[in-house]
């Protein structure tokens, strides 16, 4: 069975090497390969991997947003999420779109004993990567979730989105302060990626903080680096996050759970051969 992930550029995806580990350690038959495409052409893309049998795909930047319009149902996180990271075959025909970013953080979280429920947590950053995680953060029932970002308009349409599925709120930068601590603070922003910072007061970070930077890369990002040298108890990047959504699609296009631990090892030692 053929699946690949679609997105541009698509040098850098580990997707086929996680989805390869997953199938040798669940016995599946399948080929997972990565594909260019160019900006206009995703749905020609789609509709050509689907039409030559294809069983499912992932999407990666910059292409979420119209997998999101190319599906023809979608599952409610993929909904609220507005963007599409999984595709999948239906025996009726039709394809299903799915968001796993979400609980892929979620149960890398999880892994790491981050316990979520009744738990406030700062989610900095209002942008797509911010949007696909908030439902199934919600859903682990913390005690409030509030979002702060550089364009405070940005994180009020986030917080309004998702006012009926829990305690959600937002906050300019100016307005975080340390006598609102948080317990858990995930940078969904890539300021990492230019080695620079989001921009919230070095006083939220106290030694109960847990924090969770989305990139993920060679060293220690820019972030947790950050975070580490004010006194943070943890730091954790977005790998597990990678490998924790990889193993969601995988879920839904074979019905069985991979195990994160090996190809996470794996994933972290090829990072550092480099
Ligand atoms: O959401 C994921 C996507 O499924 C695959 C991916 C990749 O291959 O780098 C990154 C994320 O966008």
């Amino acid at each position: 069975d053929q699946y690949v992930v679609f997105g541009n550029p698509i040098a850098q995806s580990k997707s086929p090497f996680i989805h390869t580990l997953f199938a040798r350690q669940t016995a599946q038959r399948m080929n997972y390969e990565a594909q260019l495409v160019p900006l206009e052409a995703f749905r020609a893309a789609a509709d050509q991997f689907f039409a030559q049998g294809g069983r499912g795909c992932n999407i990666t930047v910059p292409f979420k947003e119209q997998a999101f319009a190319y599906a023809d149902q979608l599952t409610e996180r993929a909904q609220l999420a507005g963007a599409v990271n999984t595709l999948k075959k239906l025996d009726d025909g039709g394809i299903l779109g799915d968001n796993t970013d979400g609980e892929g953080l979620v149960q890398d979280l999880l892994r790491h004993h981050v316990v979520l429920k009744e738990k406030r947590i700062l989610l900095v950053g209002a942008g797509g990567a911010a949007r696909g995680v908030i439902l199934p953060l919600l859903a682990q029932q913390p005690a409030s979730l509030t979002i702060t970002n550089r364009t405070l308009t940005k994180a009020v349409e986030l917080a309004d989105l998702f006012a009926s599925y829990g305690e959600v709120s937002a906050l300019t930068m100016d307005n975080l302060s340390p006598s609102q601590p948080y317990d858990l603070i995930i940078n969904s922003t890539s300021a990492s990626l230019s080695q620079s910072l989001p921009g919230i007061p070095e006083t939220l970070i106290h030694p109960d903080v847990v924090c969770y930077d989305m990139v993920y890369g060679q060293e220690q990002t820019t972030f947790n680096q950050w975070a580490a040298a004010l006194g943070a108890r943890q730091v954790i990047d977005g790998l597990g996050m990678l490998v924790g959504q990889a193993a969601e699609s995988f879920l839904l296009w074979r019905g069985i759970r991979p195990g994160t631990e090996q190809v996470l090892r794996e994933l972290r030692r090829s990072l550092q051969a480099k």
